[in-house]
């Protein structure tokens, strides 16, 4: 018998063994998330990303003490922009390219100030920081092999934006066997729309990506003791 947990969700339970889930935060960058960074330079309003934060630090003070690993990503380049794909660099606004100054240092370039994590979600030392030149976390990095070390096979996936970076990785995940669970007020978009479709497209046609909750279930599940479960989750 296995020890499961679920978590009520759309479309249905998740279910999970507890000693291979972990939490991903995707992207929460000063780029994105600070006032006068990037992101709002760009137009838009960053105040609906920053909603995001206090949930998701709750939800990671949760995830800590239950002892569920997390990782953190962040998308950016090295300061040659070597990684950066030239469709990738021509097509931002002129003037707010990756690599040109921004308010908190060149944009999206790692070791730059707005590159990092925002205070409030700072990695611990022990945590797996994954720095990622694409939208999906999984493409040029070493995330499968952090997840196949850690013996991880299901994943909450949180953070920015829901329809680029989330649902970018969320689909690379879910074709490489992993069972995702989105976690609604823990990812945000510029765009509430893109918000309300991208959780929907997540949940449709029975799962096609994975699942959806909010954290508030995911929180009350982790600090829930597991059941046994007489029946696997997946074939071994
Ligand atoms: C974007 C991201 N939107 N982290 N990046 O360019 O979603």
């Amino acid at each position: 018998m296995t020890a499961t947990q679920s978590i009520p969700a759309r479309p249905g339970p998740f279910r999970y063994e507890p000693g291979t889930l972990a939490l991903l935060i995707i992207d929460m960058q000063r780029d994105f998330l600070l006032p006068g960074g990037f992101g709002e330079s760009l137009g838009n309003d960053v105040g609906l990303l920053r909603t995001v934060i206090e949930p998701l630090r709750a939800l990671l003070a949760a995830a800590r003490a239950a002892g569920v690993p997390v990782l953190h990503t962040r998308e950016g380049h090295r300061p040659d922009l070597s990684d950066c794909p030239p469709s990738k660099l021509v097509r931002g606004n002129p003037s707010q390219r990756i690599g040109d100054p921004g308010r908190f240092g060149r944009i999206l370039i790692r070791g730059e100030y707005g590159h990092d994590i925002v205070d409030e979600l700072a990695p611990l030392p022990d945590e797996v920081v994954i720095d990622k030149p694409g939208k999906g976390a999984f493409y040029a990095t070493g995330l499968a092999d952090e997840l196949q070390r850690g013996g991880i096979r299901s994943l909450l996936v949180t953070g920015v934006t829901t329809e680029v970076c989330v649902h970018t990785t969320v689909r690379e995940a879910n074709d490489r066997g992993y069972e995702c669970l989105v976690v609604s007020d823990c990812v945000g978009s510029y765009f509430p729309e893109f918000q309300r479709v991208g959780l929907e497209m997540i949940a449709a046609q029975g799962g096609i990506f994975g699942w959806v909750a909010d954290s508030a279930a995911v929180v009350a599940a982790l600090t829930t003791p597991a059941q046994l479960d007489p029946s696997p989750i997946r074939p071994v």
